[in-house]
Order: structure tokens, then C-alpha cells, then sequence
């Protein structure tokens, strides 16, 4: 009998020796986010957008777990299942985590990973490593106030909006006790960070420095994809050449993925083929106006929720 491999080296992001073989599926079920980045807009799906924030449809966690279960059916290749958005997945915990839960139970050999802009992950942290999320992506975008507060809009920490420095600094206290955290925790950790040409593009290596220093096992500077009527909508990305550059240097203080593809909220299958979750889910493509209700519902929600969990710890 073969020996099974190590979880990393099974995973298509963490490891690039895997990305050929092994698939992941991403679950849409976080419709809505904490945070406003100012190159998200997560209004649109069509097939000419191929990119994180976008999705056919969301999903309420049966449905995800339907889907997981079909997908692995017909791919065995698919190593993960990961939570992506379109919004920050916990910011939507409910729906993230009871999908989880159920995912440990049905698949209990799947990988499970998650990506969050790390706001509410000290909160969340020791729920997803009890439930075996091996893999967790934090995007850290600034680890100074003054450069994030060009990057962010504002976050939204339940009871109040914060903009400027001051979310900004709130966020960077939530990302850097998240991240030490899980790594307590044994979860292995990649940061991303979108490189914004003029805001944070000599903003990398410390960056890189502060979270090798925080515990993160991986770096994944994604170039900036401008989208139309976002505030950073006529940045031109940054070249390949600044990109290489980049990588090389933060590369001297933590390791670099370079093989990223951008994917979708509701990808499948190997990194950079372009699948959806609606080709093995059976479901149509939701209109996105109800794409957009449904995040603002949930929003309300998870917003109820966090002012109720507030007042508690304050008592
Ligand atoms: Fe998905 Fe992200 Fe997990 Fe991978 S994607 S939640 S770590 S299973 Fe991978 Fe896609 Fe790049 Fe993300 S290629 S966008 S890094
Ligand atoms: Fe969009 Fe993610 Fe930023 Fe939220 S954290 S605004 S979903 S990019």
C-alpha cells in the first residue's frame, strides 16, 4: 500500500509541485465582507470574469455540501475544498463554518482551506482548526496604517465603520494575532497581498518581513487586476519585470508562490482551467441582483451577530 502524502504536498496553492496533478473546489456561501478593499466589486459574473469576489451563484451550505460531494465524485483529483467569498468568509461565519463541519464529516480525507481578509480570524481561529482546516490564506495588503489606509475603504468592525488609519489599524491587530494564532494552532499559513503600483508596490518586503515574523509558512504577491468602477479601476498593473523583482526580494524572508491563477469564487478543478461549481452542481446561474440581495441579508445578519458578541465581551 502507498503512503498517503503530506497534506501540503497535496495541496495545488501550497505547493507548486502539485498544481498539475491535484484540483480544488471553491463553495460560494460568504456573501458578504467585513471590509471594503478599494479594487473589490464582487457585482459581476460572466464568462469573460474570471477573478476572485465573482460567482455563478451562491450557496446555502446543503447546497455547498451537495456540490462538494458531486464534484468529488467525478473528479478524484480534487485534493481541496476551500471557502473564497465572494465575500470574506467570516464574515459570513454561520454559513462557512456549518459547510465546514459538514465537509469534515462526509469528506474526511479533503483538505479543507479557507481565505479571509483576517478580521474576525481571532475570533474564528480555534473553531477552524478543530475542524481540521489545515490551510488558511490571510491577505495582508499594508503592515502600516498610513500605506493601508489607501488600500481600504473602510472596515467594519459590527457596531461601528472605521475608515483611514484607524480600521486599517484595527485590521492589522486582527491579521497579526490571527495569524500567530493558528500557527499555534498547527495550520499552515500563506499570506496573499495584491501589489497596487504606486500604493503599496515598495510596501512588499515589509510585508514579507512582518508576517514571516507573525508565523506565515508562504507569500503570494498577486499583481493588481484593475475592475472597472473600483477606485483603483485606472491603475495599470504592475509589469511582470516588477512582479519578478518583487518575488526575488520578498523571497529572501519568505518563500513565494508563483504559479497563482486568480480564481474564482466557485472555481473547480486544476488551477487555471476555468471550471465552475455550476458545472457539477445542476443549478442555474443566479441573476446577480439576487446575488446581491442575498449579501446584503447575510450582511445584516452577521452584523447583528458581531454588535450581540461585542456587548457580551465588553460585560
Ligand atoms: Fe482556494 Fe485559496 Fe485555498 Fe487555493 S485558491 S482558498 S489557497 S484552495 Fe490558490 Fe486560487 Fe491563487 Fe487562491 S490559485 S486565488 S492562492
Ligand atoms: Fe473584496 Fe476580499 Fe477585500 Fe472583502 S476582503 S472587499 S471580498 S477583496
Amino acid at each position: 500500500m502507498s503512503t498517503p502524502l503530506p497534506d501540503s504536498a497535496r495541496h495545488p496553492c501550497f505547493n507548486p509541485e502539485a498544481h498539475r496533478a491535484f484540483g480544488r473546489a471553491h463553495l460560494p456561501v460568504a456573501a458578504s465582507c467585513n471590509v471594503q478593499c478599494g479594487f473589490c466589486d464582487r457585482r459581476y459574473s460572466c464568462v469573460n470574469e474570471s477573478r476572485p469576489g465573482v460567482t455563478a451563484r451562491l450557496l446555502t451550505p446543503h447546497e455547498a455540501v451537495d456540490a462538494a460531494l458531486r464534484a468529488v465524485a467525478r473528479m478524484p483529483h480534487l485534493s481541496v475544498i476551500g471557502i473564497a467569498g465572494p465575500g470574506d468568509p467570516l464574515a459570513n461565519a454561520a454559513p462557512t463554518i456549518e459547510t465546514l463541519a459538514e465537509l469534515r464529516k462526509t469528506l474526511p480525507g479533503i483538505l479543507l482551506c479557507l481565505s479571509t481578509n483576517g478580521l474576525a480570524l481571532p475570533l474564528h481561529a480555534q473553531t477552524l482548526a478543530d475542524l481540521g482546516v489545515g490551510h488558511v490564506t490571510v491577505t495582508v495588503n499594508a503592515v502600516r496604517p498610513d500605506v493601508g489606509a489607501a488600500v481600504y475603504n473602510w472596515v467594519d468592525d459590527g457596531s461601528k465603520r472605521l475608515s483611514g488609519q484607524q480600521g486599517v489599524a484595527l485590521l492589522l491587530e486582527r491579521q497579526e494575532k490571527g495569524i500567530r494564532l493558528l500557527k499555534s494552532l498547527g495550520v499552515t499559513i500563506k499570506v496573499n497581498s495584491v501589489v497596487i503600483p504606486g500604493v503599496n508596490d515598495t510596501h512588499m518586503l515589509d510585508i514579507a518581513k512582518a508576517v514571516a515574523s507573525w508565523g506565515a509558512d508562504l507569500m503570494n504577491c498577486i499583481p493588481l487586476l484593475p475592475v472597472a468602477d473600483t477606485r483603483f479601476a485606472i491603475v495599470s498593473p504592475p509589469s511582470a519585470q516588477l512582479m519578478h523583482s518583487i518575488r526575488a526580494e520578498a523571497g529572501e524572508v519568505i518563500p513565494q508562490m508563483r504559479h497563482c491563477t486568480r480564481c474564482r469564487a466557485d472555481a473547480l478543478g486544476l488551477l487555471g482551467e476555468d471550471g465552475q461549481l455550476e458545472d457539477v452542481c445542476g443549478a442555474q446561474p443566479q441573476a446577480q441582483p439576487q446575488i446581491r440581495a442575498q449579501a446584503r441579508a447575510q450582511a445584516q445578519i452577521q452584523a447583528q451577530k458581531t454588535r450581540l458578541m461585542n456587548t457580551v465581551s465588553r460585560q
